[in-house]
């Protein structure tokens, strides 16, 4: 959203505003007030004009600006009802130079996973693509699929839902998968030219238009405000972000892995033992009958205890 946008926005938010003070108060012509208010309108803010002038009233449900409108984090959206893949546009962006931008969508046509897998993605989820330039080396960006790991967890559980994170990218809800986190990046060997975490969360949408073994948070608290909710995940994860020190101790936390039998598969190899640790940026540490083994990526599933 442009700043003085925005400003009229913040102005107008606390009750009646003229057109001649708006103009006065942001150093433009009232024209160009009057122009910012109705693209407001367009966009699906409700205001009020009367004599005492203009009063924000309601804010649109869901959408680009919505989402921007008190977000904190230094993110500017752009929102597509209907897209092939989030993922897909902010690449195209970071290709154009663009950064801190995240691309929304209501609905994914061609929702990817990791390794070019499916992601089901019906209109009234959260699809979400962050695009930033971080000054990180490409061996550190793994932390950053921790950090969104991290935030769609805990705005699950503000959320009244119990979220946990499975190793490496998964958010569950009893077993089941209600986010999955795709991320992207271009760079050189010591330095990272953008990256792009892609995040679905299966949100207002019924589970039986999902895979198997899929949840929604529909299902557990019905409906969200899913403005908020986006706009949570984007201020916990630019915060982490910027601190990844706390990333780790943070994913820990509300790691449901850790403890358990896994089975990680890797492109060329199988891993079988139980998880004891996660070390930066992100390996997941196994205590195998061989010995101590680390895996950087793969498949993990979670198996039953010896002896069950
Ligand atoms: C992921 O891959 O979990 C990453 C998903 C990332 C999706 C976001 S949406 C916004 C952005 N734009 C994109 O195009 N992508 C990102 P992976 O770990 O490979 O898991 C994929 C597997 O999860 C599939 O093979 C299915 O078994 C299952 N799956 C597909 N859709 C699902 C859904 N909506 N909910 C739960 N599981 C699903």
């Amino acid at each position: 959203m442009n700043d003085t946008r925005r400003a009229v926005l913040a102005a107008i938010a606390d009750g009646p505003v003229s057109g001649p003070d708006l103009a006065a108060q942001l150093d433009v012509s009232r024209t160009a007030v009057w122009k910012h208010v109705e693209a407001l309108k367009e966009a699906g803010f409700s205001i009020k004009s009367d004599d005492e002038g203009y009063e924000l009233t309601d804010v649109p449900e869901y959408g680009g600006l919505a989402v921007e409108y008190e977000l904190e984090a230094p993110y500017e959206l752009e929102y597509h009802e209907r897209i092939d893949s989030t993922n897909t546009l902010a690449r195209e962006r970071a290709g154009d130079g663009a950064t801190d931008l995240v691309v929304l969508a209501d609905e994914q046509t061609g929702g990817r996973g990791r390794l070019e897998r499916e992601w089901a993605a019906p209109s009234g989820g959260i699809y979400a693509s962050i695009l930033t330039r971080p000054p990180l080396p490409p061996a550190r960006v793994p932390l950053l699929t921790l950090a969104a790991a991290v935030a769609v967890a805990d705005a699950a559980r503000e959320a009244g839902v119990d979220a946990t994170i499975k190793w490496p990218n998964d958010i569950e809800v009893d077993g089941r998968k209600l986010c999955g986190i795709l991320t992207e990046m271009e760079g050189e060997a010591d330095r990272v030219e953008w990256v792009v975490v892609g995040i679905g969360i299966n949100a207002n949408v019924d589970a039986d238009s999902l895979p198997a073994g899929a949840t929604s948070l529909r299902e557990h608290v019905g409906d969200v405000d899913r403005r908020l909710f986006t706009q949570r995940v984007l201020e916990r994860y630019h915060d982490l972000a910027g601190d990844p020190d706390a990333i780790l101790p943070a994913w820990r936390e509300k790691a449901v892995t850790l403890g358990q039998r896994v089975r990680v598969t890797t492109p060329d190899r199988q891993v079988v033992g139980t998880a004891i640790d996660i070390e930066p940026p992100g390996q997941l540490v196994i205590d195998t009958d061989g010995g101590v083994e680390r895996v950087h990526a793969g498949d993990c599933e979670h198996l039953r205890p010896v002896g069950e």
